[in-house]
């Protein structure tokens, strides 16, 4: 859903002046210096980047989820690094609290994330609990008007930055499911909270991922999102839900400049005495990359109008994960073999893209979790009777 045509267009003209003008230049600098340059992050306050999906009472643009998607692909035209120092605020850290935290809670954070004042990160992934998330192992045990908090969260992005954790954590010992978990806002800087060192990748420079340790870290009681325990891991799959849809829309902005940048490549390097973009087997991946990058577009912005009308998007967000994220992987690869020797060094950022993207069919629910959930939304829907399309894909009418 569009509220205003002329607003949203000049937020995205806004936006893709910033990528062309500020962004594309700094990229370079960013791998280099494994760094967003701070006045970079500035600007992405001032421009209100950090507050894309927080309603407008409390601070943010308030955007729907079509004009959510459509910010994102001009963002993600730019090294999509960028987009990951606002992606765990805009997206998996303070949408817990916009959907299940008391008024109260959200009075009290949302307005500083909307303004980039705190950066918020999501804790749910363990060593021992990656795609079985329901499986995690840290702690929340209630201890007077406060839980002492226990256990490892790993890879989590942004959160040496991070001003706030969205942290997922089991508050039923005797529960082993997703039952017994509890969703928590935690203040970064508590005592009992440590810090491993800074994950090496194998891309996405500027963007930072470590292990969070707990030990015996106390968290008020008033901090339980929703004050009730045994809701956390509906929150986090809530969460992922719309997560999902904004990689999937992160992914399609990437291959929409990979494409652009091979495209370029193609009509100025001269092989057999004429361009390479003459040559029909070139051709042939030009048009199967736009062809899928349009198939995505489209998918993605059908998922998000029909998340604007109220309805249960669980399957389409894991369609539109699955098929764009692998879809920027087959993009870039194609990439890098129509640039050739080009594709492979360094200087010419294709081979950055390559390796950046890779971490799309992973994060967020890996390609293989995102068909596990798509099959098994359809045969719950078989087993109760409902019409094919998981999620009411081919329904009209709103949904819980
Ligand atoms: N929205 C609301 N509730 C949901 C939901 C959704 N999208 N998905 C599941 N639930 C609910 C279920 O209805 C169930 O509740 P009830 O027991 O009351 O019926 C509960 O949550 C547990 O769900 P389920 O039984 O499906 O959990 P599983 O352990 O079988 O696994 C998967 C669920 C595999 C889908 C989940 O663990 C997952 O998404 N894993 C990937 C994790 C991930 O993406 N990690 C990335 C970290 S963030 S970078």
């Amino acid at each position: 859903m569009i509220r205003d045509p002329e607003v949203l267009d000049a937020l995205l003209d806004s936006v893709s002046r910033f990528v062309r003008g500020r962004l594309i230049p700094a990229e370079a600098e960013v791998e280099e210096t494994d760094a967003i340059p701070p006045a970079i992050v500035q600007e992405m306050k001032e421009l209100g980047l950090f507050g894309l999906s927080i309603p407008e009472a409390y601070g943010g643009l308030g955007l729907t989820m079509e004009e959510e998607v459509r910010v994102v692909f001009e963002l993600c035209r730019a090294s999509t690094v960028f987009r990951s120092i606002i992606g765990t605020t805009v997206g998996i850290g303070s949408q817990g609290i916009l959907m299940d935290g008391t008024p109260q809670q959200k009075q009290l954070y949302l307005p500083r994330l909307a303004s980039g004042e705190l950066i918020a990160s999501f804790a749910l992934t363990e060593p021992e609990a990656g795609s079985d998330a329901a499986s995690l192992r840290t702690t929340a045990v209630r201890d007077g008007d406060s839980y002492v908090v226990n256990g490892t969260k790993r890879y989590i992005t942004n959160a040496p930055q991070a001003g706030i954790f969205t942290l997922m954590a089991r508050t039923d010992p005797k529960e082993k499911g997703a039952a017994g978990v509890s969703a928590f806002i935690v203040d970064a800087r508590s005592p009992g909270i440590g810090f491993g060192k800074k994950d090496r990748k194998m891309g996405q420079r500027g963007a930072h991922t470590c292990d969070v340790i707990f030990e015996n870290c106390r968290v008020p009681a008033a901090n339980l999102i929703g004050l009730e325990e045994g809701r956390g891991f509906k929150t986090a799959m809530k969460v992922l839900d719309k997560g999902r849809l904004h990689i999937a829309a992160v992914a399609v902005g990437a291959a929409r400049r990979i494409l652009d940048d091979a495209l370029r490549y193609a009509v100025e390097r001269r092989q057999f005495g004429q361009p390479i973009a003459q040559f029909q087997l070139v051709q042939a991946m030009i048009a199967d990359s736009h062809a899928e990058i349009y198939a995505a577009e489209c998918m993605v912005l059908d998922a998000a109008r029909r998340r604007d009308e109220g309805r249960n998007v669980s399957t389409e967000a894991s369609c539109c994960k699955m098929f764009a994220t692998e879809m920027c992987g087959r993009v870039a690869d194609r990439a890098v073999q129509m640039l050739g020797g080009a594709g492979y060094m360094a200087e010419y950022g294709i081979e950055r893209f390559y390796r950046d993207v890779r971490l799309f069919r992973l994060y967020e629910g890996t390609t293989q979790i995102q068909q596990l959930i798509i099959a098994r939304n359809l045969l719950r829907d078989l087993a109760e009777g409902t019409p094919a399309g998981g999620g009411g894909a081919f329904r009209s009418g709103k949904e819980s």
